[in-house]
């Protein structure tokens, strides 16, 4: 069994086998800056066409139509730099962005026992039978339960149903999140605490997915965006589907070479104690609903090694409270996700 790894909170952003221009090449999110310009020169190009359809039904001439004009034709500036950026990262730069540790062989040891940390928000209905059910589990020692200020009979279902159970008085799903990773962290019997949401969307029985790859990586963190192991009856709409692809693919290609993303709206995972013990100071709980993208984007960016495992997603039993509650409050947690990866996550706080 290869040696656990000891040095993953060190920013391995750059592989220690490079320096000068190369070092300072693999720092810089090439395709992601690339991706962002050629949305911004698209948008340009076609809000040109529509004001020029605007100009051709109101009979409108200069100075509009040469405004008009200048549009359409700049909006090709940021179109073509973000193609050269691209060009750059993924034929040039990308070898040395791989050039850093591999996952393929175990980078520490597999899985002995967990401790499960729950979030819970007014979820009486649904707690009970998610904490039976992770209780049941054999590599379990324990499940707690967060009760995010809860003001209906979330802690008592979880009480009686076998949790240990905490409130976290702060409002909010960032808060909820970081005040269970630090209770789940207390437990050093377990080599592992797994992150899930008490609301019945996901499974104990996917911790058995989790647990192949828990030796590949400090942080195995779940994805629904797999068609085939999702409910037709989910909370996820199309919109949120592939806004969440979407949002996945962008920190794919800000870190790139780290990994393949699709999720970054998922609450299930699975985190080494020991890495947990690291990232923890790393994070800024006061980020709400975007403080999933948050975690893994800053997980990423200090040298964890992370992968990402198909889970099953089920309907939500209760209502719904977090990003999916609608299409419209899921482009806005998702324009704000965009914003923390493009310009920090301190404006989110
Ligand atoms: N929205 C929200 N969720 C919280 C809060 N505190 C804890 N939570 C829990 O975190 C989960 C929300 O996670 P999200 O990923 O934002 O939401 P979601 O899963 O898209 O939506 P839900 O259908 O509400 O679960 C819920 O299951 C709540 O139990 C809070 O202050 N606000
Ligand atoms: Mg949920």
């Amino acid at each position: 069994m290869p040696a656990p790894s000891t040095d993953l909170a060190s920013p391995a952003s750059v592989p220690a086998s490079l320096s000068g221009v190369r070092a300072w090449l693999v720092r810089l999110a090439l395709l992601y800056w690339g991706v962002m310009l050629i949305i911004a020169g698209l948008s340009a190009y076609f809000l040109g066409i529509a004001l020029s359809v605007v100009r051709l039904v109101f009979g409108l001439d200069d100075p509009w139509r040469a405004w008009n004009e200048l549009l359409v034709w700049y909006s090709g500036v940021p179109t073509t730099i973000g193609l050269g950026l691209i060009v750059i990262d993924l034929l040039i730069v990308l070898p040395f962005k791989r050039a850093g540790r591999r996952q393929a062989d175990p980078i520490g040891p597999p899985v002995s026992r967990l401790t499960v940390v729950l979030t819970a928000y007014n979820d009486e209905q649904s707690i009970g039978s998610a904490v039976r059910d992770f209780v049941s589990h054999p590599l379990v020692q324990r499940v707690i339960v967060v009760s995010n200020a809860s003001t209906d009979r979330t802690a008592e279902r979880a009480a009686e149903s076998g949790a240990i159970v905490h409130n976290e008085p702060r409002q909010g799903y960032g808060w909820c999140v970081f005040r269970c990773l630090t209770e789940g962290m207390t437990f050093d019997d377990s080599s592992h605490v797994v992150l899930c949401e008490g609301d019945g969307t996901f499974r104990a029985a996917d911790i058995e997915k989790f647990v192949a790859y828990a030796s590949h990586a400090d942080i195995v963190n779940g994805t629904r965006i797999v068609e085939q192991l999702r409910q037709f009856d989910t909370q996820l709409t199309t919109f949120m589907y592939y806004g969440n692809f979407f949002v996945g693919k962008l920190l794919e290609a800000k870190h790139l070479g780290k990994g393949t993303f699709t999720d970054v709206g998922t609450t299930y995972k699975i985190v080494r104690r020991d890495a947990l013990q690291r990232l923890l100071p790393l994070l800024s709980p006061s980020i709400n609903l975007e403080f999933n993208a948050h975690l893994l984007d800053v997980a990423l960016d200090h040298g964890f090694l992370m992968v990402e495992c198909p889970i099953t997603f089920h309907p939500r039993v209760g209502v719904s409270k977090g990003g999916n509650v609608s299409n419209r409050r899921a482009l806005r947690v998702g324009m704000r996700m965009m914003l923390g990866l493009s310009f920090g996550w301190k404006w989110l706080r």
